[in-house]
């Protein structure tokens, strides 16, 4: 399945309707909306331009609490188990307890890994942690292995958005090889290779945003990578 990424500080009218109104949008699964840094007001603006526009599955992909809002359908609930920060593996998640529960918004309880894309990400400076290396599978496996164990519904790989590199398909594969509960793999992904070899490695989600966010052709890319791992 793939979802794109909207981030709603650049979400002029002008992109949302490039995005919807493409030929193509019928291949996106789930809308995700949020980010590290968002801007006040923009979120629930955001929220109500797309919902007037498609009656896809919008799900929150919070920074941070203020992003919580209950015109969505679903929220990723992330804890930062890669990292080692208290206040995003616990602390946000006891402030919005209640805010969250009032909503009647669907959680979707999710370990976030963030991993090294090759270049200081908006998330990896806005979360104070160090990402995993790429080339450590045994510690991103361990990790989301551990979140599962912690009750977890589903494992985020993050590289960040951005990124100059994406999961690399070892590392997925680790990952999918020690747990039982889909895996969602996102950040740095650019080119239909990029996504044959991450559905290959066994992503049961991808997430696009930069690069649908540049140029909405992309989703025609990600017609003819279905179609191929399909065919293969
Ligand atoms: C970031 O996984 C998302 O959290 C998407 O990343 O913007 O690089 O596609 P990109």
């Amino acid at each position: 399945m793939v979802a794109v990424l909207i981030d709603p500080d650049s979400s002029e009218d002008s992109q949302l309707d490039a995005l919807v109104f493409h030929p193509h949008f019928n291949q996106v699964d789930f809308l995700f909306v949020g980010g590290s840094l968002v801007t006040d007001g923009n979120m629930s603006s955001c929220l109500a331009r797309l919902k007037k526009r498609t009656d896809k599955p919008i799900i929150i992909f919070p920074g941070s609490p203020n992003q919580i809002d209950e015109t969505a359908d679903a929220i990723l609930l992330l804890s930062l188990i890669s990292g080692r920060n208290p206040d995003l593996l616990i602390g946000r998640h006891v402030e919005s307890a209640h805010k969250l529960k009032q909503s009647g918004l669907e959680i979707l309880s999710t370990g976030y890994i963030l991993l090294d894309g090759g270049r200081t990400t908006t998330v990896s400076y806005i979360s104070g942690t160090t990402p995993i290396p790429q080339d450590k599978p045994g510690i991103a496996a361990a990790t989301a292995l551990a979140g599962c164990q912690l009750g977890m519904q589903l494992i985020y790989l993050d590289c960040g958005s951005g990124a100059d590199q994406y999961a690399s398909p070892k590392l997925i594969a680790a990952v999918k090889n020690e747990i039982n509960v889909p895996v969602i793999v996102g950040g740095g992904i650019k080119t239909r290779a990029d996504l044959e070899a991450v559905f290959a490695a066994g992503a049961d989600v991808i997430v696009v945003g930069t690069v649908v966010e540049k140029n909405p052709e992309f989703l025609t890319e990600l017609v003819l990578a279905k179609n191929s791992i399909k065919i293969s």
